[in-house]
């Protein structure tokens, strides 16, 4: 009977889920969130506040906290001995700086002490910067330079030279503390981190996660040598290899034999991004379906046939861990920004906000809500409004509208044409959000049945390469949309290629 396990570390918390791939079952749950669970760590949202200069970072060893704990509540209300095979999803992006030695310490760690306390000595770098990190803006430039501008580095790594990006990050790291790099040995993602120490090998990165660090030649799934040297010196013998989704990285460790009550026979798959996870989750990894994730961040995201690079320069294409590549829009305005016009039209809850969309004209307008800077399109913070004047409540519609829209018109460049819509993430479950996304794509909007599209893609992913389960086998049992499709109103679609057009001349 197989048993995968699914691990997210997202920027919040660490959930593990555990199915049953011949029942199709979901059998366990369990979460540990940063804020919470570890009050005392004084990161109530998961990273460090924001530094003068655009840095965010976390703590690499909170996430192995985090780790740790979901496993041990995992464990009570299943039994690990039973798992066949496990893979991560980790937030993208964000990086972990080792030293030598850490192979060390991760292949033969003391069950009697957490492994965060075994490991803080051989972080070369304190902190990792993650996604939410802008503070790499001269450093863009200057590989971008070197690349041959920003549409040479598009066209070579899938994406423009992007500030949250990792190469970026670590070129930063190297000018700024030099002897910090040179005591750097292994630069790791985090989901190539969290897989080392659960195979207590240093383990390699995928090509989903890879592409999103302006690094790697997207069309031949490997390092390039020329984005290396742009970036920072010494580079390749401080990557792990670059490997194809579907690789085993080999056994759990002994660790987690020992202190977790894992099989020795257990698997380990090579970790992804947890957007490319997403896509596997969602049941969306062939090309055909488009993703619409609503989020702390909102993504979009699709699989792609061939390789394609936004000609703009904002969204990104990344590895697909099943095979080919897939398309990345990531909005940071997403729930933070719904949130905060539902506080200003001091409507109570999102039933109020709902109402609040329901109760005004479709396509009449549409405000794109910037609370913070953005990086889709690249804009400080602001309100961009288009089509007729808005106020009181009717914000709330033009608001999602807005969302909706630029979503649309900031994915034109993969050129597929959408026929179906997934929605995912909290706010996917209001209807009125969901009838927006349908109208402005002109698509229906399925929504999925399972939450956690990024931990169950990870269990479906360790089956698949591990126990050898088909992917269609385990689409069809875990990724059957919750009932009820949102059609979309085809008499809308002129007032809405209106308003695109609008915002599209607006924002140039
Ligand atoms: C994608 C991105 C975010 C992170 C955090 O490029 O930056 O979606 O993966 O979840």
């Amino acid at each position: 009977m197989p048993r995968a396990l699914g691990i997210d570390l997202s920027t919040q918390g660490v959930t593990a889920l555990l199915v049953d791939t011949d029942r199709g079952a979901l059998l366990a749950r369990a979460r540990a969130a940063f804020g919470p669970d570890f009050p005392s760590r004084g990161h109530p949202e998961g990273f460090l506040p924001g530094g003068a200069s655009g840095e965010v970072h976390a703590d690499p060893l909170l996430w192995l906290d985090g780790l740790q704990l979901a496993l041990d509540r995992l464990a009570q209300s299943a039994d690990l001995s039973q798992v066949a095979a496990l893979a991560v999803s980790g937030q993208q992006h964000g990086s972990v700086y080792l030293a030598d030695g850490f192979q060390l310490a991760l292949a033969d760690p003391d069950p009697s002490k957490s492994l965060a306390a075994q490991l803080a000595p051989f972080l070369s770098r304190p902190t990792s910067p993650i996604w939410m990190d802008s503070s790499t803006v001269e450093d863009c430039q200057a590989i971008a330079a070197a690349l041959g501008g920003h549409q040479a580095a598009c066209d070579l790594t899938g994406s423009a030279v992007t500030a949250r990006f990792t190469g970026p990050q670590i070129r930063r790291f190297a000018r700024l503390e030099p002897a910090a790099w040179s005591r750097t040995a292994r630069v790791h993602l985090v989901s190539s981190f969290a897989t080392s120490v659960l195979a207590g090998r240093d383990a390699p990165i995928d090509t989903g996660d890879g592409a999103g660090m302006n690094l790697m030649d997207l069309a031949a799934g490997a390092w390039s040598p020329a984005a290396l040297a742009a970036t920072a010196p010494d580079l390749a013998r401080r990557l792990p290899p670059v490997v194809p989704g579907p690789t085993l990285v080999g056994p759990v460790s002994a660790y987690l034999v020992a202190r977790h009550g894992f099989s020795p026979r257990c698997q380990v798959v090579v970790g992804t991004g947890d957007n490319p996870s997403s896509l596997v989750g969602m049941g969306a990894s062939r090309p055909g379906q488009v993703v619409v994730s609503l989020g702390t961040s909102d993504t979009l995201f699709a699989a792609i046939d061939g390789a394609r690079a936004d000609p703009a320069g904002l969204g990104h294409a990344f590895g697909n861990p099943m095979g080919g590549t897939m398309s990345l829009v990531c909005v940071r305005n997403g729930s933070l920004a719904r949130d905060a016009i539902r506080r200003e039209l001091g409507l109570a809850d999102w039933a109020a906000f709902a109402a609040a969309v329901d109760a005004a004209p479709p396509a009449q307008s549409a405000v794109l809500p910037l609370e913070h800077d953005e990086i889709t399109p690249r804009r400080p913070a602001g309100r961009v409004a288009v089509g007729a004047p808005v106020s009181g409540p009717s914000l709330a519609r033009a608001a999602v509208e807005g969302q909706a829209l630029s979503l649309r018109l900031h994915s034109r460049w993969v050129g597929t044409p959408t026929t179906r819509l997934l929605l995912a993430g909290g706010a996917s479950e209001n209807p009125a959000i969901a009838q927006v996304f349908a109208d402005v794509f002109g698509a229906p909007v399925l929504r999925l049945g399972v939450s956690d599209s990024a931990a169950l893609g990870a269990a479906l992913r360790a089956a698949h390469a591990a126990c050898g389960s088909s992917l269609a086998d385990l689409e069809a049992a875990f990724c059957q949309p919750a009932p009820g499709i949102v059609q979309p109103r085809s008499r809308l679609a002129p007032a809405y290629a209106a308003l695109e057009s609008a915002l599209a001349a607006a924002l140039r």
